[in-house]
């Protein structure tokens, strides 16, 4: 029988405890990954509904694409540890508002402010918050609108406030971002001055297309809302 035993030495005192706590955090990291999955999913069907209902209307889109990403653990991680905040859940919502992110596109600048003002009007979205880095772009030559919002997600007995960032920018400012990004992980976030300036570069051009785009907009009648 003493065969079963493989080591003697390990304190099952102490390493059992242990390992019944860890599934505890991963369960509970995984509810709260649940929970903002849910959250992700209504934000999206709200912004299809708009989509189907402008294009109705209009027989045009203010939206080009909608897409959604869950943050990756060690995102969040890294976050966590730049903010200084302590390893508990409660700290983590409160201070990682983009565990769950809704990515939309638009054509046109007037687009991305007519998306969020859709966004504002329903009655079970909450803003918390809005960052315009359309209107005050960042140092490096960032743009996109953003919006920190409480959705309200109902379960089948309990209705939770789910925090989302939803990034709004047309083609052209995504088109940098994800190109910047791509270069910045490839570089391992480290860019020399020569390439940062190049990036603000690019960035000017294209907010200035994003301009002349939105006149022509204006030339062809596509304001109408
Ligand atoms: P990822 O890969 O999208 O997860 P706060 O959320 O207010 O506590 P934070 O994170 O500084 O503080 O907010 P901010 O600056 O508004 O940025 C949130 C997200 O916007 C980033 O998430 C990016 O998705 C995007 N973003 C902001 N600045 C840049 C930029 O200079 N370039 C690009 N490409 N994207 C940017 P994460 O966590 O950085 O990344």
């Amino acid at each position: 029988m003493n065969d079963y035993i493989v080591d003697e030495s390990i304190d099952e005192e102490i390493y059992l405890p242990n390992t019944i706590d860890y599934l505890d955090i991963e369960r509970q990291y995984k509810q709260l990954m649940f929970l903002h999955e849910a959250a992700i999913e209504q934000v999206t069907a709200k912004l299809n509904i708009l989509k189907g209902e402008f294009q109705f209307s209009n027989d045009r889109n203010p939206i080009s694409s909608i897409s959604s990403r869950i943050k990756s653990k060690e995102s969040i991680i890294y976050k966590m540890e730049k903010k200084g905040a302590p390893f508990t859940f409660s700290a983590l919502t409160e201070n990682v508002r983009d565990i769950a992110g809704v990515r939309v596109i638009c054509p046109f600048i007037e687009d991305v402010y007519y998306v969020a003002r859709m966004l504002v009007r329903q009655p079970d979205i909450e803003i918390i918050e809005v960052k315009d880095y359309i209107r005050n772009p960042k140092e490096n030559g960032y743009r996109s609108l953003h919006l920190i919002v409480k959705n309200n997600v109902t379960f089948s007995n309990v209705s939770k406030e789910v925090t989302v960032e939803i990034q709004i920018r047309t083609i052209a400012m995504d088109f940098w971002a994800c190109t910047e990004h791509q270069l910045r992980y490839k570089k391992d976030k480290e860019f020399s001055l020569e390439a940062q300036n190049k990036l603000k570069y690019c960035a000017e051009l294209m907010a200035e297309a994003d301009k002349e785009i939105q006149n022509l907009a204006g030339d062809f009648d596509l304001n109408q809302w």
